[in-house]
C-alpha cells in the first residue's frame, strides 16, 4: 500500500523530473538553491533550520497550474484530494493594476503539521474568470465557453484513482503507479499543435488567457524550489548569465526575522511549440509562458500583522514612487526598521507573528524546579517568555500573497493586454470556487491559529497564558 503522503511526494518528485526535462533552466535553479541552502546550513548551524528541517526544506517546492472552467477546478481538487492537498486561500488578482490578469485562485497544500512536516507539496492554482465582462466581450465569451467545454484535461480513469486514494487515503502499489503516471501526465507540455489564430484572439486580451483557453490541455506553469537565502541565490543566478525579474517579491531583506514570503523569478524561455495557421499548416512556433521562480518562506503573521504588512507595502509604494528598484529596496528596509519588532520575541507578544508555545524546561516540572524557581509563572505571553517559562517556535508561512503573485504574473508577460473599465467585474470569491469543488475553501488564519491553540491547549495550565487572541 502506498499512503497518501507518499503519493505526494511521489508526484512532487517525478513532476519535478518532468518539468526538469521540459524546462532545463529549472534544474539549474534547483542546483544553486540547493548550493545555497548547502553554504546557509555551514554558516548558520541549527539557527538555518529555524523555519524547517533542512530535509523538507531541499525537498520543498511549489507549482503553479492554470484552469479554465469551475468543471475543471473540481476536477483539480480531486486529483490534489487524492494526495492529501486542500483548498486554502482565496486570490483575486484581477484587480492588479497595469496587466490584465483575469483570473482567480487559491493554492492546494496540506493542512496538518504532520503532513507538512512528511512533505509539504503546494501547487497554485488558478481559473480563468470567463464570465467577467471586462475581459471577455459576449461574442469572445461564448466562443471561449464552447472551447473549453470541448476539451478534456483529466481522463476518466484518472479521475475515478483520484477518487479511490481520497477515500481510502492510499492506494495499492500498481494503482498507485498508474495514478502517478496519469496524473504527472496530465501537466506536460502538450506537442498537439495550437490553432494560432484562437491563440491570438486570446493573446489580445490576456497572455495568460491565452495560455489557459488556447490550448486543448494544461500544463505545469513553474516549479518553485525554497532557497533559505533568496538574495545571494539571485546574485548567483544573475552571475551565470540567467536574467531574473528586477526584484524580490515581498517582504525586503532586513535584519529582523523572515515573515511571510520572498519571491523572485527568472523571465519566461521562449519554448518551441508546434501552431496551426488557418490554412492547416503546421509551423514551429515559439511562445514565452513558462518560466522560473524561486522562494523563501518566514513566519506566518495574524491578521493584524498581515494588516501591518500591507499598510507597510502602501507606506513604501508612497515613499518610493518613481524610485529604481535598488532605492525601493532601501526605503523598504527602513520602512520595515521603522514598524516591525525587530525579533521573533516581539512578534510573538504583539501577537504580529504565529508560534506555537511550549514549556522552556521539558517534562512539564513541578513550579517550584522551573526557572524562575521560586517565583510564579506570570499570567501574560511577554512575561513568560521573557522570564524563560515558555519557548516560542514560528509557525512558516505556507501560503501565498496576492500582491506577490500578480507581480510575478506580470512580470512574465511581454504585452499588458486590455480590458473594458466600463463593464461591471462579476463576482468571483471563495463561496464560488468551493461551490465549484464541492469542497470549502479553508481560511489559512483559522490554520494557523488552529495549530497555534492546540499547542496553548497542551500547556500546564499554571503556564498558559491569558488573552492570545
Ligand atoms: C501563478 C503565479 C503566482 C506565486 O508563487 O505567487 C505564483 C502563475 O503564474 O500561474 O505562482
Ligand atoms: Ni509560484
Amino acid at each position: 500500500m502506498v499512503e497518501q503522503w507518499q503519493l505526494r511526494a511521489a508526484f512532487a518528485a517525478r513532476l519535478s523530473r518532468m518539468y526538469g526535462r521540459e524546462v532545463p533552466a529549472y534544474t539549474t535553479l534547483v542546483d544553486v538553491s540547493r548550493e545555497v541552502n548547502e553554504d546557509v546550513l555551514r554558516t548558520r548551524g541549527a539557527d538555518a533550520e529555524r523555519l524547517g528541517a533542512i530535509t523538507r526544506v531541499t525537498a520543498e517546492r511549489h507549482g503553479a497550474i492554470r484552469v479554465g472552467t469551475p468543471q475543471e477546478l473540481g476536477q483539480v481538487a480531486r486529483v490534489f484530494g487524492a494526495l492529501g492537498m486542500r483548498p486554502v486561500g482565496f486570490y483575486d488578482l484581477r484587480d492588479t493594476p497595469g496587466s490584465t490578469l483575469p483570473v482567480v485562485s487559491t493554492a492546494f497544500r496540506p493542512v496538518a503539521d504532520d503532513e507538512l512536516a512528511r512533505n509539504p507539496f503546494r501547487v497554485f492554482t488558478s481559473m480563468l474568470t470567463v464570465s467577467d465582462a471586462r475581459f471577455f466581450e459576449p461574442e469572445l465569451r461564448s466562443r471561449l465557453t464552447a472551447f473549453l467545454a470541448g476539451r478534456e484535461l483529466f481522463g476518466p480513469e484518472l479521475l475515478a484513482l483520484a477518487d479511490r486514494a481520497e477515500a481510502e487515503q492510499e492506494l495499492p502499489a500498481p494503482d498507485a503507479e498508474r495514478f502517478l503516471e496519469l496524473a504527472v501526465s496530465a501537466f506536460e507540455l502538450s506537442t498537439e499543435p495550437i490553432d494560432a489564430d484562437w491563440y491570438a484572439a486570446l493573446e489580445r486580451v490576456s497572455a495568460v488567457a491565452a495560455d489557459i483557453g488556447g490550448v486543448r490541455s494544461t500544463h505545469i506553469n513553474h516549479l518553485t524550489p525554497r532557497v533559505l537565502d533568496i538574495d545571494e541565490l539571485y546574485r548567483r543566478m544573475t552571475g551565470r548569465g540567467v536574467e531574473m525579474i528586477d526584484t524580490i517579491q515581498g517582504p525586503p531583506r532586513w535584519d529582523g526575522p523572515d515573515v511571510l514570503l520572498r519571491q523572485t523569478s527568472f523571465r519566461a524561455l521562449a519554448e518551441p511549440r508546434a501552431l496551426r495557421a488557418a490554412d492547416g499548416s503546421v509551423t514551429q512556433g515559439a511562445l514565452r509562458v513558462r518560466f522560473g521562480e524561486v522562494e523563501a518562506r518566514g513566519i506566518a503573521l495574524t491578521r493584524e500583522g498581515r494588516a501591518l504588512y500591507d499598510r507597510l507595502l502602501a507606506l513604501v509604494d508612497e515613499r518610493a514612487a518613481g524610485r529604481t528598484a535598488a532605492e525601493r529596496s532601501e526605503v523598504a528596509r527602513a520602512v520595515w526598521t521603522e514598524h516591525l519588532p525587530a525579533t521573533e520575541h516581539g512578534l510573538a507578544t504583539q501577537e504580529l507573528g504565529f508560534f506555537t508555545y511550549h514549556p522552556a524546561v521539558p517534562d512539564h516540572p513541578a513550579v517550584s524546579d522551573r526557572p524562575a524557581a521560586g517565583g510564579r509563572p506570570p499570567a501574560d505571553l511577554g512575561g513568560l517568555l521573557d522570564q524563560g517559562w515558555l519557548r516560542a517556535e514560528p509557525i512558516v508561512y505556507e501560503d501565498f500573497l496576492p500582491r506577490s503573485a500578480a507581480g510575478i504574473f506580470r512580470s512574465n508577460l511581454g504585452e499588458a493586454g486590455s480590458r473594458h473599465s466600463g463593464q461591471e467585474g462579476s463576482a468571483y470569491d471563495a463561496g464560488r470556487l468551493s461551490e465549484a469543488m464541492g469542497r470549502d475553501v479553508l481560511d489559512p488564519y483559522t490554520l494557523y491559529e488552529r495549530q497555534r491553540d492546540r499547542s496553548l491547549a497542551r500547556l500546564p495550565r499554571d503556564l498558559r497564558p491569558q488573552a492570545v487572541s
